[in-house]
């Protein structure tokens, strides 16, 4: 077959809602925007664990304490099902890694904001995930197989972290003066970079038309964003606060919010590495990576071990 007939071949699956599967001809193009895509993504629950994490042992009793470990941890899974599916792909893992440490791969813009108090760990859970599941749902549809089977997975949890993001808020909207100062002062500080987590707009966007031809996406940046909105609208009503937006009103015609102007220089500023914590970042999971060589090296030898000893076992049945 030409590739112009395997090309049709593969649209017309795509079409039809049948997954792409690792072992399926694929276009290169295809390949490559899944993963960067998909390592950005791994990328992304890994970094994301830096700011809670700064958290941990501050948390204000046992109980908040124990969900955040288990949140932290969460993530630590959605970056391993993603590492992994994109090893499907043929990606090397120590790349992505080299890539990630080396400042050359991205990973979402929001993680280059510090974690200042206690509620930025409910306005995380709120918004940050609140956005991140909007666009995880959309990918559990999206056209190749093991992307969209970790993002199911992913999403399960992320439910469960957004709603104790929520919880964690309402408590603190509930509380003392100062509480409440607390609460409003993190989601002026987490709105308008939670906005900028579904990318550039449209008609910035260099994927959007391509990704949404093979249903990668299944929405733009712009239609994910719209509905994020709308959905945080309504909920910061329940916990009496505000969103720090003055053109933020309710559009009877279009039947959705209208919102005011996203700083995009403050985006791409982020995107380049220059945000408020990106060489912090980048310097944590160095770290990590350094300080953790002598347990991969361990592995490595342990299943060189493993290998060598089963050989020999062979060996000797053999020779029985
Ligand atoms: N930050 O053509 P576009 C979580 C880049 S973590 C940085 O629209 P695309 C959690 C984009 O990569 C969940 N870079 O791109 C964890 C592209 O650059 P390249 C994170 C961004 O890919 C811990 C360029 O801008 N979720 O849940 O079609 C605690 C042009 O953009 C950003 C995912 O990663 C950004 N915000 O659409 C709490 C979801 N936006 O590579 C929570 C998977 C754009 O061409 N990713 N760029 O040089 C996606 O769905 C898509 O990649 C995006 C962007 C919607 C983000």
């Amino acid at each position: 077959m030409s590739v112009h007939e395997l090309e049709a071949q593969f649209q017309r699956k795509i079409d039809a809602e049948v997954k792409i599967e690792p072992r399926d001809w694929m276009p290169e193009a295809y390949r490559k925007t899944n993963i960067r895509q998909i390592s950005q993504h791994a990328h992304s629950e890994i970094v994301g664990m830096l700011p809670e994490g700064n958290w941990i042992t501050r948390a204000p009793s046992l109980k908040r304490k124990a969900i955040l470990l288990a949140k932290v941890q969460d993530e630590a899974g959605h970056g391993l099902y993603l590492y992994s599916a994109a090893e499907t792909l043929g990606a090397a893992r120590e790349t992505m890694i080299d890539d990630l440490n080396s400042g050359k791969a991205k990973y979402s813009s929001i993680f280059n904001y510090p974690t200042l108090t206690w509620a930025d760990m409910g306005a995380i859970g709120w918004l940050v995930d609140g956005a991140a599941i909007l666009n995880q749902v959309m990918l559990c549809r999206t056209s190749y197989g093991p992307y969209a089977r970790a993002n199911v997975r992913i999403c399960k949890e992320e439910s469960f972290h957004q709603r104790q993001g929520f919880e964690s808020l309402l408590v603190l909207s509930k509380g003392s003066a100062e509480q409440k100062a607390m609460c409003q002062d993190a989601i002026d500080r987490w709105w308008w970079p939670s906005l900028m987590m579904f990318g550039p707009k449209d008609s910035e966007s260099t994927n959007n038309d391509q990704s949404i031809h093979w249903k990668i996406k299944r929405k733009t940046n712009d239609e994910l964003r719209q509905q994020f909105v709308d959905m945080i609208a309504e909920q910061v009503k329940l916990l009496g606060m505000t969103l720090p937006d003055q053109h933020l009103k309710w559009n009877a015609e279009r039947q959705h919010f209208d919102f005011g102007e996203i700083n995009w220089e403050e985006f791409w500023n982020v995107v380049k590495g220059n945000g408020p914590c990106n060489k912090q970042r980048l310097a944590a999971r160095n770290k990590a990576h350094d300080e953790g060589a002598w347990v991969r090296a361990a592995a490595v030898a342990y299943a060189e071990k493993s290998n060598e000893r089963s050989q020999n076992n062979h060996n000797s049945w053999a020779a029985a």
